[in-house]
């Protein structure tokens, strides 16, 4: 059951202490109170033990379905990332995945009643799916895929950018399910002037007006038609959490993770460069040649991005560790790119003086990030940073500075690094 939390005191308002109000009203509000703490309990996957004590107007640390622990960039609308040492495990688990949202997400989506519309100049037959018709009339399929936000590391820009600070974790990687948009699109049948696919999701613009497109982004026809790019309903075994997209979303991995639409209902396939919001101006697009820091680009100067570049995170220890003098510390971490693979991927204990490679290990398929790991030696007790990088199939590999300066505070690609203190015994 998906519950609204948009406004927040609707969502901790049947909290308020019990008083001695008459039978009926009591009753109600038992029953309100009830199943609110039922929504909010599997929201969280435990149960507010104090519940009834929360004061009116407060509403609980954290966005609902979302580790405690992620840092909240804004909570209208929600946007979450999650530390690097949160992103530990092989697959990021559907409450550490990091959110995202331009609006407000739809309250009481309904996946019983839940449909998907292809449409658009450059489709042959306008065709509507019900959820349960993508489900059983198309091969069922599971890939990992990373999504970042074309804006992670934003925080770094200096002249700054406008928008969310991300540090670094507005990056993920989950399993996947559900159907390839090739074969949906198939379904329906492109015509020979289809050259883009743009979505329509059923969020609500920050205005509240209904009729208000929050985000409507898409991909290159040659992007759509990959294996990997998919309408899913699952992550990691599970219906997608509310935040991410519930019941069905876009997952492309390798571009901007805003070409993956949320909360979809409609794909349009255009005759031309989608230009719906966020797809034209200055939103998602980085100057088409390189510009001095706090350049003023025209429009007309700046490119789509599409696939993201080489990039990487320490996922363990968490910054700041401390370690015995003469211990040997194992490191870990993640590495992605939209190129074919990751293939070598190294770390530094001397600001990038020398380099030691890390252990790498294979995609589970193409778009997965790629685990590594190494055990690192100091040769004395002080302070150090751990520096990690990695290089791709291209052989693009990541800068140790910030890569170029953009008016948005795109695609922060520097390389990751952690503080380690080596403490004599
Ligand atoms: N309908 C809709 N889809 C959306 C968005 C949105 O605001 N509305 N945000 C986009 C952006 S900018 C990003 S980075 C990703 C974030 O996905 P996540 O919240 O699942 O991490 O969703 C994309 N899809
Ligand atoms: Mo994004």
């Amino acid at each position: 059951m998906q519950t609204s939390f948009l406004k927040s005191k609707a969502w901790i308002r049947t909290f308020r202490p019990r008083s001695s109000l008459e039978t009926m009203q009591n009753s109600r509000r038992e029953f309100l109170r009830t199943a609110s703490l039922t929504t909010l309990g599997l929201a969280l996957g435990t149960k507010v033990v104090f519940a009834d004590n929360l004061p009116d107007g407060m509403s609980l640390i954290g966005l609902p379905g979302k580790d405690p622990g992620m840092v909240i960039l804004n909570d209208r609308p929600p946007n979450a990332e999650t530390p690097a040492h949160m992103l530990d495990d092989a697959l990021t688990p559907n409450d550490r995945f990091f959110v995202r949202c331009n609006g407000l997400p739809p309250e009481n989506a309904n996946p019983a009643t839940w449909t998907l519309t292809i449409g658009g100049e450059a489709v042959r037959n306008e065709k509507t799916y019900t959820l349960q018709e993508l489900k059983t009339r198309f091969p069922v399929v599971s890939y990992d895929l990373t999504l970042e936000c074309g804006g992670n590391g934003r925080s770094e820009f200096n002249p700054p950018a406008k928008g969310n600070q991300w540090s670094t974790g507005a990056v993920s990687c989950a399993r996947w399910t559900g159907v390839r948009l090739k074969d949906v699109l198939n379904d329906a049948g492109l015509t020979s002037a289809a050259v883009y696919v743009g979505y329509y999701g059923k969020d609500t613009h920050l205005s509240g007006d209904p009729d208000k497109v929050v985000i409507s982004r898409g991909v290159p026809i040659r992007k759509a038609l990959e294996e990997e790019s998919l309408i899913a309903w699952e992550m990691n075994g599970a219906p997608l959490p509310m935040l991410n997209g519930y019941p069905l979303r876009l997952v492309f991995g390798g571009f901007p993770a805003s070409c993956s639409g949320k909360w979809l209902d409609k794909i349009v396939v255009r005759d031309r460069v989608h230009d719906g919001p966020k797809m034209t101006g200055q939103s998602y697009r980085v100057p088409c040649k390189p510009v001095p820091p706090g350049r003023v680009v025209p429009d007309d100067e700046m490119c789509i991005i599409e696939e993201m570049p080489v990039k990487s995170l320490i996922t363990f220890p968490k910054t700041g560790a401390t370690i015995a003098a003469g211990k040997t510390l194992p490191i870990r971490g993640k590495a992605w790119t939209a190129a074919a693979a990751i293939t070598k991927m190294e770390f530094s204990i001397d600001f990038g003086a020398s380099w030691q490679a890390c252990k790498l290990e294979n995609a589970a398929n193409r778009y997965a990030w790629q685990l590594f790991s190494a055990r690192v030696d100091f040769p004395q007790s002080g302070y150090y940073e751990v520096w990690a990088r990695a290089t791709d199939a291209g052989g693009n590999s990541q800068p140790m500075l910030l890569p170029g300066w953009n008016p948005r505070g795109y695609l922060n690609n520097a390389c990751h690094r952690i503080a380690v203190k080596v403490a004599d015994q």
